[in-house]
C-alpha cells in the first residue's frame, strides 16, 4: 500500500471542477487518507516546487499556485503515485492522453489542474510538508476487500 500527495490546482476550485476530479480518484479506488483547501503563501509555494527554482516558468507557477485556494489531498492504495499521475496524465494537457484529467479539462501547460507526486521520496517529502501526521487518517472501507486482492 502506497500514499501520494495529490493538489487541486487554484483553477480547478474556480472553475468548479473538484468534485469531478476527486471522484475520478475515488471511483478508481484510492482511499482519501487527507484533505484540506488553503490558500498557500508564496514561501509555502516556493518550498512546495523548490525542484523548480530557476527554470522559466518558475515565477508563473508561484503566481498561478497562489492565485486562489486549492485542495490537497493524501490517497492511498496499491501503486498510488503511479496510478494518481496517470489519472491526470501528462504535464501538458496538449499531449494528455484522452481520458486522463488534464486532456479531458484542460487546454495549457499553465493551467493544468492537478498536482501529484511523482515517486515515493517526492511522496514522502509533499504529504509531510502539507499535513500534520495527526491528519493523516487510518481507517477501514467496507468496500475495500472489492478493490484490494
Ligand atoms: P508535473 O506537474 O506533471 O509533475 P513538473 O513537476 O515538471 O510537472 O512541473 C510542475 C508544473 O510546472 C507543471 O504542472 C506545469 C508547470 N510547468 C512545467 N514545465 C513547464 C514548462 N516548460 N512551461 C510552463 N510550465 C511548466
Ligand atoms: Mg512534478
Amino acid at each position: 500500500m502506497e500514499r501520494t500527495f495529490v493538489m487541486l490546482k487554484p483553477d480547478a476550485v474556480q472553475r468548479g471542477l473538484v468534485g469531478e476530479i476527486i471522484g475520478r480518484f475515488e471511483r478508481r479506488g484510492l482511499k482519501i487518507v487527507a484533505m484540506k483547501m488553503v490558500h498557500i503563501t508564496a514561501e509555502f509555494a516556493h518550498q512546495h516546487y523548490a525542484v523548480h527554482v530557476g527554470k522559466s516558468f518558475f515565477e508563473g507557477l508561484i503566481k498561478y499556485i497562489t492565485s486562489g485556494p486549492v485542495v490537497a489531498l493524501v490517497l492511498e492504495g496499491t501503486n498510488a503515485i503511479e496510478v494518481a499521475r496517470a489519472t491526470m496524465g501528462a504535464t501538458n494537457p496538449a499531449r494528455a492522453a484522452a481520458g486522463t484529467i488534464r486532456a479531458d479539462l484542460g487546454l495549457e501547460m499553465g493551467r493544468n489542474l492537478v498536482h501529484g507526486s511523482d515517486g515515493p521520496t517526492t511522496a514522502a517529502f509533499e504529504i509531510g510538508l502539507w499535513f500534520s501526521p495527526e491528519e493523516l487518517l487510518c481507517y477501514p472501507r467496507s468496500v475495500d476487500a472489492w478493490i484490494f486482492e
